[in-house]
């Protein structure tokens, strides 16, 4: 076969720019490519949600990649096992209800099961800002290309309409910032210390809508929830994800 640079090159750009504009108008945003993303993705994209997972990083799998200190593995208790089955993740029983999985594996997997469903990702792409109109609620985000704010020039963004908009930036809790910087009703009650147990047993109800339109999931919510930290357990993060999922499908039922 004869190759050509420039069909391969109008193939990526013909292809990608369909898909952009097929998805500035869609269901869910899931913002932030962390494990809580990943997973709140995936099941939303099984179960026919168009969403778009917006990361501002190449590549997708946020802190879950580097497990604990750099040592990748990640810990999964006994109340979200079943996601690591869910996502077809091997894990060893280290001691009773402490699951021990590759981070690599587990990124790796939820996120060719989010693909495999159909959600598309959208990476080294940065949501800069929200979209509230008279309704008062998210209903849209405002992108650009990372590499336009990392290289700090003065480029308008462009932007997409969405139902339910999921922030799952982690600590930084970067969406619901936004929304309280631009004067949203939104109260940040900030991350606490380190305490596992207390912030993986309360990180689902922290799980909610806390400005119209904003879901908060994984470490944001703890975050907005003024929640404790745990450091490389995993379970509370997954089972964020798909709590927000959840949510989501419930929601677009109605
Ligand atoms: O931090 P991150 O992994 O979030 P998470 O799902 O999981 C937290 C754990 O990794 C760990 C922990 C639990 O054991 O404490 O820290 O809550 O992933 C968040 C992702 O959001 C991206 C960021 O690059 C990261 O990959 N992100 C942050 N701000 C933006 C963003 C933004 N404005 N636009 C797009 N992506």
């Amino acid at each position: 076969m004869k190759l050509d640079e420039v069909t391969i090159s109008r193939a990526i750009l013909s292809e990608q720019h369909k898909i952009m504009t097929e998805y500035l108008d869609i269901d869910c945003a899931v913002v932030g490519g962390g494990p809580s993303g990943i997973t709140c993705a995936a099941i939303l994209a099984q179960n026919g949600v168009k969403v778009a997972l917006i990361e501002k990083k190449l590549s997708i799998g946020g802190g879950m990649w580097g497990g604990g200190m750099m040592f990748p593995r990640i810990v999964v208790q006994e109340e979200a096992r079943r996601l690591l089955d869910h996502f077809g993740i091997k894990y060893t029983e280290y001691e009773k209800g402490y699951y021990v999985a590759s981070s690599v594996e587990a990124v790796s997997k939820s996120l060719a099961a989010a693909c495999d469903a159909g959600a598309e990702v959208f990476n080294l792409t940065t949501v800069e800002d929200v979209v509230v109109k008279e309704d008062g609620g998210v209903s849209g985000l405002v992108i650009n290309w990372t590499a336009v704010e990392m290289a700090g020039l003065h480029i308008d963004p462009l932007t997409m309409r969405t139902k339910v908009t999921v922030d799952a930036t982690g600590h930084d809790s970067m969406i619901a910032h936004m929304v309280r910087k631009k004067g949203g009703a939104l109260e940040i009650k900030g991350e606490g210390f380190m305490w596992a147990e207390r912030a993986e047993t309360n990180i689902l109800s922290h799980t909610k809508e806390v400005f119209p339109g904003l879901i908060v999931a994984g470490m944001a919510a703890n975050a907005v929830g003024g929640e404790t930290r745990m450091g490389p357990i995993f379970g509370g993060m997954l089972l964020s994800g798909e709590k927000a999922a959840n949510m989501i499908i419930e929601r677009l039922k109605k």
